[in-house]
Protein backbone atom coordinates (compact mmCIF):
# COMPACT_ATOMS: atom_id res chain seq x y z
CA UNK A 1 0.00 0.00 0.00
CA UNK A 2 3.22 2.59 0.72
CA UNK A 3 4.09 1.89 -2.90
CA UNK A 4 0.30 2.40 -4.11
CA UNK A 5 0.38 5.59 -1.75
CA UNK A 6 3.82 7.36 -3.05
CA UNK A 7 3.02 6.88 -6.83
CA UNK A 8 -0.25 8.85 -5.99
CA UNK A 9 1.99 11.58 -4.05
CA UNK A 10 4.18 11.68 -7.01
CA UNK A 11 1.45 11.92 -9.96
CA UNK A 12 -0.55 14.81 -8.12
CA UNK A 13 1.36 18.19 -7.75
CA UNK A 14 -0.38 19.49 -5.34
CA UNK A 15 -2.90 17.92 -2.18
CA UNK A 16 -4.22 14.09 -1.96
CA UNK A 17 -6.78 14.09 0.60
CA UNK A 18 -7.05 11.08 2.70
CA UNK A 19 -10.73 10.58 1.66
CA UNK A 20 -8.81 10.06 -2.05
CA UNK A 21 -6.23 7.99 -1.10
CA UNK A 22 -8.45 5.41 0.91
CA UNK A 23 -11.22 5.15 -1.63
CA UNK A 24 -8.44 4.92 -4.40
CA UNK A 25 -6.88 1.97 -2.33
CA UNK A 26 -10.19 0.33 -0.59
CA UNK A 27 -8.79 0.56 2.51
CA UNK A 28 -9.84 2.54 5.97
CA UNK A 29 -8.70 6.32 6.34
CA UNK A 30 -6.62 5.48 9.95
CA UNK A 31 -4.75 2.87 7.23
CA UNK A 32 -3.48 5.57 4.85
CA UNK A 33 -2.85 7.73 7.99
CA UNK A 34 -0.45 4.65 9.26
CA UNK A 35 1.28 4.41 5.95
CA UNK A 36 1.87 7.70 5.50
CA UNK A 37 3.79 7.74 9.07
CA UNK A 38 5.96 4.42 7.84
CA UNK A 39 6.67 6.39 4.72
CA UNK A 40 7.81 9.90 6.91
CA UNK A 41 9.53 7.30 8.89
CA UNK A 42 11.40 6.31 6.08
CA UNK A 43 12.76 9.56 4.67
CA UNK A 44 9.75 10.95 2.81
CA UNK A 45 8.70 14.13 3.19
CA UNK A 46 5.06 14.46 3.61
CA UNK A 47 2.99 17.16 4.62
CA UNK A 48 -0.59 16.77 6.25
CA UNK A 49 -2.92 19.33 6.01
CA UNK A 50 -6.26 18.81 7.90
CA UNK A 51 -8.67 19.75 5.45
CA UNK A 52 -6.49 19.44 2.28
CA UNK A 53 -4.93 16.16 3.04
CA UNK A 54 -1.58 14.52 1.70
CA UNK A 55 1.19 16.19 -0.26
CA UNK A 56 4.98 15.05 -1.37
CA UNK A 57 7.60 18.00 -0.10
CA UNK A 58 10.74 16.55 -1.84
CA UNK A 59 12.24 13.66 -3.45
CA UNK A 60 14.30 12.47 -0.58
CA UNK A 61 17.23 9.58 -1.83
CA UNK A 62 15.60 6.80 0.51
CA UNK A 63 16.11 3.11 -0.70
CA UNK A 64 12.89 1.13 0.83
CA UNK A 65 11.01 -1.49 -0.86
CA UNK A 66 8.47 0.67 -1.82
CA UNK A 67 10.41 3.50 -3.29
CA UNK A 68 11.76 1.13 -5.90
CA UNK A 69 8.79 -0.99 -6.56
CA UNK A 70 7.11 2.40 -7.70
CA UNK A 71 10.26 3.32 -9.73
CA UNK A 72 10.84 0.26 -11.71
CA UNK A 73 9.22 0.37 -15.22
CA UNK A 74 10.15 -3.65 -15.92
CA UNK A 75 8.78 -6.31 -17.96
CA UNK A 76 10.13 -8.91 -15.50
CA UNK A 77 13.42 -7.92 -13.80
CA UNK A 78 12.52 -6.98 -9.84
CA UNK A 79 8.90 -8.27 -10.09
CA UNK A 80 10.15 -9.95 -7.32
CA UNK A 81 12.27 -7.27 -4.96
CA UNK A 82 14.06 -8.40 -1.64
CA UNK A 83 15.80 -5.22 -0.20
CA UNK A 84 17.68 -4.86 3.46
CA UNK A 85 18.72 -1.70 4.84
CA UNK A 86 21.85 -3.78 5.93
CA UNK A 87 23.04 -7.50 4.76
CA UNK A 88 26.42 -9.29 4.58
CA UNK A 89 26.32 -9.20 0.66
CA UNK A 90 23.47 -9.11 -1.37
CA UNK A 91 25.72 -11.78 -3.75
CA UNK A 92 25.17 -13.89 -0.76
CA UNK A 93 21.25 -13.10 -0.05
CA UNK A 94 20.70 -13.15 -3.89
CA UNK A 95 22.28 -17.12 -3.90
CA UNK A 96 20.31 -18.26 -0.45
CA UNK A 97 17.15 -16.78 -2.32
CA UNK A 98 17.56 -18.76 -5.41
CA UNK A 99 18.28 -22.02 -3.07
CA UNK A 100 15.19 -21.53 -1.79
CA UNK A 101 13.31 -21.34 -5.38
CA UNK A 102 13.49 -17.57 -6.16
CA UNK A 103 12.32 -16.62 -9.80
CA UNK A 104 14.67 -15.27 -12.65
CA UNK A 105 14.31 -11.94 -12.59
CA UNK A 106 14.41 -11.31 -8.22
CA UNK A 107 16.56 -8.38 -7.52
CA UNK A 108 18.11 -7.86 -4.43
CA UNK A 109 18.86 -4.62 -2.86
CA UNK A 110 21.10 -3.26 0.11
CA UNK A 111 21.06 0.31 1.85
CA UNK A 112 24.57 -1.16 3.02
CA UNK A 113 26.73 -4.21 2.92
CA UNK A 114 29.19 -5.06 5.77
CA UNK A 115 30.68 -8.18 3.88
CA UNK A 116 30.87 -6.45 0.24
CA UNK A 117 32.53 -9.20 -2.19
CA UNK A 118 34.77 -8.47 -4.80
CA UNK A 119 36.55 -10.86 -7.50
CA UNK A 120 39.16 -13.52 -6.09
CA UNK A 121 38.35 -12.74 -2.77
CA UNK A 122 38.50 -9.00 -2.52
CA UNK A 123 36.44 -6.61 -0.83
CA UNK A 124 33.84 -4.26 -1.81
CA UNK A 125 33.21 -1.13 0.11
CA UNK A 126 29.43 -0.74 0.35
CA UNK A 127 29.06 2.03 3.17
CA UNK A 128 25.26 3.08 4.01
CA UNK A 129 23.32 5.39 2.36
CA UNK A 130 26.10 5.98 -0.13
CA UNK A 131 26.01 3.31 -3.18
CA UNK A 132 23.71 0.96 -5.56
CA UNK A 133 24.85 -2.75 -3.60
CA UNK A 134 22.36 -4.78 -5.60
CA UNK A 135 22.58 -7.96 -7.57
CA UNK A 136 20.54 -9.73 -10.18
CA UNK A 137 19.33 -13.65 -9.86
CA UNK A 138 18.63 -15.11 -13.50
CA UNK A 139 17.96 -18.93 -14.27
CA UNK A 140 18.94 -18.83 -18.06
CA UNK A 141 18.46 -21.88 -19.87
CA UNK A 142 21.75 -21.58 -21.93
CA UNK A 143 24.83 -23.46 -21.58
CA UNK A 144 27.54 -21.94 -18.82
CA UNK A 145 30.12 -21.23 -20.84
CA UNK A 146 27.88 -17.95 -21.89
CA UNK A 147 27.43 -17.10 -18.42
CA UNK A 148 30.50 -14.84 -18.21
CA UNK A 149 29.36 -12.73 -20.96
CA UNK A 150 26.24 -11.71 -18.95
CA UNK A 151 28.92 -9.41 -17.19
CA UNK A 152 29.69 -7.20 -19.96
CA UNK A 153 25.65 -7.54 -20.59
CA UNK A 154 25.76 -5.51 -16.96
CA UNK A 155 28.54 -3.22 -17.64
CA UNK A 156 26.43 -1.83 -20.73
CA UNK A 157 23.27 -1.76 -18.58
CA UNK A 158 24.79 -0.06 -15.93
CA UNK A 159 26.94 2.59 -18.61
CA UNK A 160 23.16 3.04 -20.27
CA UNK A 161 21.38 3.55 -16.82
CA UNK A 162 23.87 6.14 -15.22
CA UNK A 163 23.44 8.35 -18.23
CA UNK A 164 19.95 8.19 -18.39
CA UNK A 165 19.34 9.29 -14.69
CA UNK A 166 22.14 11.46 -14.53
CA UNK A 167 23.48 12.80 -18.17
CA UNK A 168 27.03 11.18 -16.94
CA UNK A 169 29.02 8.65 -19.89
CA UNK A 170 31.05 6.22 -17.66
CA UNK A 171 33.32 3.92 -20.13
CA UNK A 172 33.81 0.18 -19.27
CA UNK A 173 37.42 -0.86 -18.40
CA UNK A 174 37.21 -4.99 -20.25
CA UNK A 175 35.85 -6.88 -18.85
CA UNK A 176 33.96 -5.88 -15.23
CA UNK A 177 34.52 -2.06 -14.44
CA UNK A 178 32.92 1.06 -15.33
CA UNK A 179 34.98 4.50 -14.73
CA UNK A 180 34.61 7.68 -15.11
CA UNK A 181 37.94 10.03 -15.42
CA UNK A 182 40.13 6.84 -14.89
CA UNK A 183 38.55 6.06 -11.87
CA UNK A 184 36.22 3.20 -10.64
CA UNK A 185 32.46 4.29 -10.20
CA UNK A 186 31.06 0.48 -10.52
CA UNK A 187 32.58 -2.83 -9.77
CA UNK A 188 30.66 -6.35 -11.19
CA UNK A 189 30.71 -9.76 -10.09
CA UNK A 190 28.72 -12.38 -11.68
CA UNK A 191 28.73 -16.09 -9.77
CA UNK A 192 26.79 -19.09 -11.09
CA UNK A 193 25.76 -22.80 -9.59
CA UNK A 194 25.81 -25.41 -12.17
CA UNK A 195 24.57 -29.05 -11.99
CA UNK A 196 25.50 -31.71 -15.01
CA UNK A 197 26.21 -28.86 -17.20
CA UNK A 198 23.40 -26.79 -16.73
CA UNK A 199 23.20 -23.13 -15.39
CA UNK A 200 20.81 -23.88 -12.12
CA UNK A 201 21.43 -20.08 -11.55
CA UNK A 202 23.09 -17.27 -12.01
CA UNK A 203 23.74 -14.07 -9.86
CA UNK A 204 25.20 -10.77 -11.32
CA UNK A 205 25.98 -8.32 -8.28
CA UNK A 206 26.35 -4.67 -8.70
CA UNK A 207 28.35 -2.06 -6.94
CA UNK A 208 28.09 1.45 -7.95
CA UNK A 209 29.27 4.71 -5.86
CA UNK A 210 26.61 7.19 -6.08
CA UNK A 211 26.70 9.74 -3.49
CA UNK A 212 30.09 8.59 -1.79
CA UNK A 213 31.98 11.35 -0.78
CA UNK A 214 35.29 9.95 0.10
CA UNK A 215 36.62 6.47 -0.10
CA UNK A 216 38.76 4.47 2.44
CA UNK A 217 42.92 5.22 1.84
CA UNK A 218 43.52 2.32 -0.03
CA UNK A 219 40.90 2.67 -2.92
CA UNK A 220 41.11 6.95 -3.11
CA UNK A 221 43.12 7.47 -5.75
CA UNK A 222 41.13 5.07 -8.03
CA UNK A 223 37.78 5.67 -6.88
CA UNK A 224 34.82 7.50 -7.28
CA UNK A 225 31.22 8.67 -7.22
CA UNK A 226 28.56 9.76 -9.34
CA UNK A 227 28.46 12.48 -6.72
CA UNK A 228 32.11 13.46 -6.63
CA UNK A 229 32.15 13.41 -10.23
CA UNK A 230 28.53 15.81 -11.05
CA UNK A 231 28.98 18.07 -7.71
CA UNK A 232 25.80 17.64 -6.53
CA UNK A 233 23.93 14.06 -4.89
CA UNK A 234 22.15 11.59 -6.74
CA UNK A 235 19.08 9.87 -6.43
CA UNK A 236 20.08 5.94 -6.54
CA UNK A 237 16.27 4.56 -7.31
CA UNK A 238 16.18 6.35 -10.71
CA UNK A 239 19.56 4.82 -11.65
CA UNK A 240 18.64 1.24 -10.62
CA UNK A 241 15.27 1.83 -12.49
CA UNK A 242 17.23 2.61 -15.41
CA UNK A 243 20.26 0.12 -15.42
CA UNK A 244 16.68 -2.53 -14.78
CA UNK A 245 15.47 -1.20 -17.60
CA UNK A 246 18.15 -1.12 -20.04
CA UNK A 247 19.70 -4.65 -18.48
CA UNK A 248 15.82 -6.43 -19.51
CA UNK A 249 16.86 -4.75 -23.19
CA UNK A 250 20.12 -6.08 -23.66
CA UNK A 251 19.36 -9.18 -21.94
CA UNK A 252 16.88 -9.73 -24.86
CA UNK A 253 19.32 -9.20 -27.31
CA UNK A 254 22.16 -11.41 -25.72
CA UNK A 255 19.55 -14.50 -25.34
CA UNK A 256 18.78 -13.95 -29.28
CA UNK A 257 22.40 -15.46 -30.09
CA UNK A 258 23.46 -16.06 -26.69
CA UNK A 259 26.69 -14.38 -27.71
CA UNK A 260 27.82 -10.67 -27.87
CA UNK A 261 27.01 -10.66 -31.86
CA UNK A 262 23.95 -8.28 -31.51
CA UNK A 263 25.78 -6.01 -29.01
CA UNK A 264 29.17 -5.98 -29.93
CA UNK A 265 29.40 -2.64 -31.58
CA UNK A 266 27.77 -1.52 -29.00
CA UNK A 267 30.08 -2.81 -26.43
CA UNK A 268 33.02 -1.63 -28.09
CA UNK A 269 31.73 1.84 -28.04
CA UNK A 270 31.92 1.95 -24.45
CA UNK A 271 35.39 0.48 -24.24
CA UNK A 272 37.85 2.64 -22.17
CA UNK A 273 40.77 0.10 -23.67
CA UNK A 274 40.12 0.45 -27.22
CA UNK A 275 42.97 1.70 -28.82
CA UNK A 276 44.71 1.70 -25.88
CA UNK A 277 48.50 -0.44 -25.01
CA UNK A 278 47.64 -2.62 -22.68
CA UNK A 279 49.24 -5.27 -20.30
CA UNK A 280 47.85 -8.68 -20.31
CA UNK A 281 48.82 -10.41 -16.93
CA UNK A 282 48.47 -13.90 -17.84
CA UNK A 283 49.83 -16.72 -15.25
CA UNK A 284 51.29 -18.09 -18.89
CA UNK A 285 53.50 -15.13 -19.55
CA UNK A 286 52.66 -11.51 -19.54
CA UNK A 287 52.72 -9.12 -22.67
CA UNK A 288 51.46 -5.80 -23.88
CA UNK A 289 49.79 -4.80 -27.14
CA UNK A 290 46.73 -2.94 -28.25
CA UNK A 291 43.36 -3.44 -26.85
CA UNK A 292 40.77 -3.53 -30.39
CA UNK A 293 37.48 -4.39 -29.29
CA UNK A 294 36.03 -7.89 -28.21
CA UNK A 295 34.88 -10.96 -30.20
CA UNK A 296 31.53 -12.38 -30.09
CA UNK A 297 32.60 -14.26 -27.07
CA UNK A 298 33.13 -11.61 -24.96
CA UNK A 299 36.94 -11.81 -25.27
CA UNK A 300 38.79 -8.57 -25.92
CA UNK A 301 41.30 -8.86 -28.85
CA UNK A 302 44.67 -7.51 -27.88
CA UNK A 303 47.29 -7.09 -31.46
CA UNK A 304 50.69 -7.90 -29.91
CA UNK A 305 53.94 -6.22 -31.45
CA UNK A 306 54.16 -8.91 -34.29
CA UNK A 307 50.71 -8.58 -35.40
CA UNK A 308 49.25 -11.73 -33.86
CA UNK A 309 45.62 -11.14 -32.43
CA UNK A 310 45.15 -12.29 -28.90
CA UNK A 311 41.84 -13.50 -27.32
CA UNK A 312 41.58 -12.84 -24.09
CA UNK A 313 39.30 -14.93 -22.10
CA UNK A 314 38.53 -12.98 -18.72
CA UNK A 315 38.55 -14.68 -15.30
CA UNK A 316 42.04 -16.05 -16.44
CA UNK A 317 44.07 -12.95 -16.42
CA UNK A 318 43.74 -9.71 -15.71
CA UNK A 319 44.17 -6.38 -18.15
CA UNK A 320 46.39 -3.16 -17.30
CA UNK A 321 46.53 0.02 -18.71
CA UNK A 322 50.50 0.36 -19.38
CA UNK A 323 50.30 3.96 -17.29
CA UNK A 324 47.91 3.37 -14.60
CA UNK A 325 44.83 1.60 -14.25
CA UNK A 326 43.14 1.92 -17.32
P1 LIG B 1 37.05 -6.45 -8.16
O1 LIG B 1 37.71 -7.60 -7.51
O2 LIG B 1 37.28 -6.20 -9.61
O3 LIG B 1 37.36 -5.11 -7.40
C1 LIG B 1 37.60 -5.09 -6.01
C2 LIG B 1 38.66 -4.05 -5.74
O4 LIG B 1 38.15 -2.73 -6.06
C3 LIG B 1 39.08 -3.97 -4.28
O5 LIG B 1 40.15 -4.84 -4.02
C4 LIG B 1 39.46 -2.49 -4.11
O6 LIG B 1 40.77 -2.27 -4.58
C5 LIG B 1 38.53 -1.79 -5.07
N1 LIG B 1 37.29 -1.31 -4.42
C6 LIG B 1 36.67 -1.81 -3.31
N2 LIG B 1 35.55 -1.13 -3.06
C7 LIG B 1 35.44 -0.19 -4.03
C8 LIG B 1 34.48 0.81 -4.31
N3 LIG B 1 33.38 1.00 -3.59
N4 LIG B 1 34.71 1.60 -5.40
C9 LIG B 1 35.79 1.45 -6.18
N5 LIG B 1 36.73 0.51 -5.94
C10 LIG B 1 36.56 -0.30 -4.89
C11 LIG B 1 34.56 -5.86 -8.47
O7 LIG B 1 35.50 -6.68 -7.92
C12 LIG B 1 33.19 -6.43 -8.22
C13 LIG B 1 32.46 -5.71 -7.11
C14 LIG B 1 31.03 -6.14 -7.00
C15 LIG B 1 30.34 -5.47 -5.86
C16 LIG B 1 28.87 -5.79 -5.84
S1 LIG B 1 27.98 -4.83 -4.70
C17 LIG B 1 26.60 -5.82 -4.85
C18 LIG B 1 27.10 -7.24 -4.96
N6 LIG B 1 27.25 -7.86 -3.67
C19 LIG B 1 28.52 -8.14 -3.39
O8 LIG B 1 28.92 -8.65 -2.32
N7 LIG B 1 29.30 -7.78 -4.42
C20 LIG B 1 28.52 -7.24 -5.50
Amino acid sequence: MKAEILKMLKERQGFVSGQELSDGLGVSRTAVWKAVNQLKAEGWQIEAVRSQGYRLLGEADVMTSSELATMLDTDWLGKRLAYYDETDSTNVQARKLAESGAPHGTLVAADCQTAGKGRRGRSWSSPKGTGIWMSILLRPAFSPVCASMLTLVAGMAVARGIEEACGLHPLIKWPNDLVIDGKKICGILTEMSTEDEEIRYVVIGIGINVNNEEFPPEIRDKATSLRLELGRSVRRSPVIAETARAFEEYYGIFCRSCDMSGLRQMYDGLLVNRGRQVCVLDPKGSYEGQALGIDDQGSLLVEREDGRVSHVISGEVSVRGIYGYV
